[in-house]
């Protein structure tokens, strides 16, 4: 554990959040009239998920919410960020609302606020019913107005509630893995032509739900969405470097899904950046008059789920990045991701001076070697430090005028980690998943300590990693 030296805390009023999904912690797949997503039937195809692991348990969160919810309460945390699981609410995904599935969100949203954590609800987080997806999922044009009406139930269900929405989580992942890579359900491997298509959808869909928000919220809404933040990182304080630093974040680079600028400046500044279309050429989505403006509803902030970050490549390595598997030995998480605390002050810096909007981090954290130790308890020190470095470097940007206005820790449980299955624990407590057991790790504890003192808990200034 870090000496707690009493250095300058957050600003008054900052969100500490905990994070979670529908798909990763609820289990009970087919309870109350959910019907599959594409994550039910891409967990069953042999091979494609370690371990074969599934979410038909997950942590069960579907029946313990309360015991969890209560666990988050003890953290102290004033925040919850989940996502609704659309084929609950609307099973088959399009037509008649499950009451049951929406009564279930309920529950946790009121379980929340007896206990005055703030719900903020993630409407899409990748479980996808299965039907949609055999109509074309994201690339059907229709799954605009399909959101639409998902989304529509639950606002009319919960907003009396609830006043914190997100659109979507991280579409360039559930694309990218998805619908390119094949490595995420559903696993396809679509031509650049086409998942640009579905990356079109989806940007539309987001703009709808903003809509639907702002038409049907019982209470006044504050709506943002929560992408990957792809963060190049400077390697030194000169100026040229933090401006070619700067460049290199917002830049198309390979034309890859993972990037800021394809979904950002559409949904922010109303036009995809020139550099992909100069790029993608004729891959290109064609533009339907209205469909850059619908992307383009006014949002309250930019949520980003930030984990690790590239660094700057400097001319000299004529433009090949210091891949980061070459820095010889440098710490990396479980998942092989670097840990680049910096990533936590260029990334909400460079992603507000670009987009002018107030930065939440919606995702941040790690998967680490966590097991239930002789003496009961989860010792995850690397965790500890972890938070510990991304947390000061968020509070440098905030103390350099960064208007960054909260953090959710990714994540609250040990939980489905997608292809990955349940090998990957991101989670501040440990779950036994044969007996389904929680067990509060040491790093819940510290971040228990850092809500309390709002930061001032941690180290005065960040030590480089090495
Ligand atoms: C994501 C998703 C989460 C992951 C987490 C760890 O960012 O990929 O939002 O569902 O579990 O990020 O990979």
């Amino acid at each position: 554990m870090i000496a707690p030296l009493h250095s300058t805390p957050f600003d008054d009023g900052f969100i500490w959040g905990v994070a979670s999904s529908s798909f990763q912690i609820e289990g009970a797949v087919s309870a109350d009239g959910r019907t599959r997503s594409i994550w039910d039937d891409f967990t069953r195809t042999p091979g494609v998920v370690k371990g074969g692991d599934h979410g038909d348990v997950a942590c069960d969160s579907y029946n313990r919410y309360e015991d969890d919810i209560d666990l988050i309460a003890q953290l102290g945390a004033n925040a919850y960020r989940f996502s609704v699981s659309w084929p609950r609410v609307i099973p088959g995904g399009v037509g008649a609302v499950n009451d049951a599935g929406l009564a279930y969100y309920e529950r946790v949203v009121d379980s929340l606020l007896e206990r005055n954590i703030e719900p903020w609800v993630t409407l899409y987080h990748w479980d996808l019913p299965s039907e949609l997806e055999a109509k074309g999922g994201w690339m059907n044009r229709e799954i605009v107005s399909w959101f639409a009406d998902y989304a529509r139930a639950v606002v009319e269900r919960l907003s009396d509630r609830v006043s914190h929405w997100f659109t979507l989580n991280e579409p360039q992942i559930f694309l990218g893995h998805g619908y390119v890579l094949g490595e995420h359900a559903p696993g396809k491997k679509l031509a650049r032509k086409d998942w640009l298509l579905a990356a079109h959808h989806a940007l539309m869909a987001h703009g709808r739900g903003v809509q639907i928000i702002r038409e049907h919220a019982k209470k006044p809404p504050v709506i943002g969405w929560a992408p990957v933040g792809s963060v190049t990182c400077p390697r030194s304080d000169d100026p040229d470097e933090i401006e070619l630093a700067r460049t290199q974040t917002f830049a198309i680079g390979d034309g890859g899904p993972v990037n800021n600028t394809w979904y950002a400046d559409p949904v922010i500044l109303g036009h995809y950046p020139e550099d992909g279309l100069r790029l993608y050429g004729d891959d290109a989505p064609t533009t339907h008059v209205g469909d850059m403006e619908l992307m383009r509803q006014p949002i309250d902030f930019y949520g980003v789920n930030i984990y690790s970050g590239d660094l700057l490549r400097r001319p000299e390595d004529n433009g090949h990045a210091p891949p980061r598997w070459t820095e010889r030995g440098y710490p990396r998480t479980m998942f092989d991701w670097p840990v680049r605390p910096e990533a936590l002050y260029w990334g909400p810096k460079f992603l507000q001076e670009r987009y002018g909007l107030p930065v939440y981090v919606t995702e941040n954290g790690l998967a680490s070697m966590d097991w239930v130790h002789a003496d009961g308890q989860v010792h995850d020190s690397a965790r500890i430090d972890f938070i510990s470095r991304y947390l000061g470097e968020l509070r440098r940007a905030q103390a350099d005028g960064v208007d960054v206005r909260g953090y959710f820790h990714w994540s609250i449980l040990d939980n489905f980690e997608w292809a990955e299955g349940y090998r990957m624990r991101f989670g501040l407590i440990y779950v036994d998943f044969e007996t389904l057991e929680r067990v509060p790790k040491d790093s819940y504890r510290w971040y228990r300590k850092i809500i309390e003192t709002s930061g001032a808990c941690l180290p005065a200034s960040p030590v480089p990693v090495r």
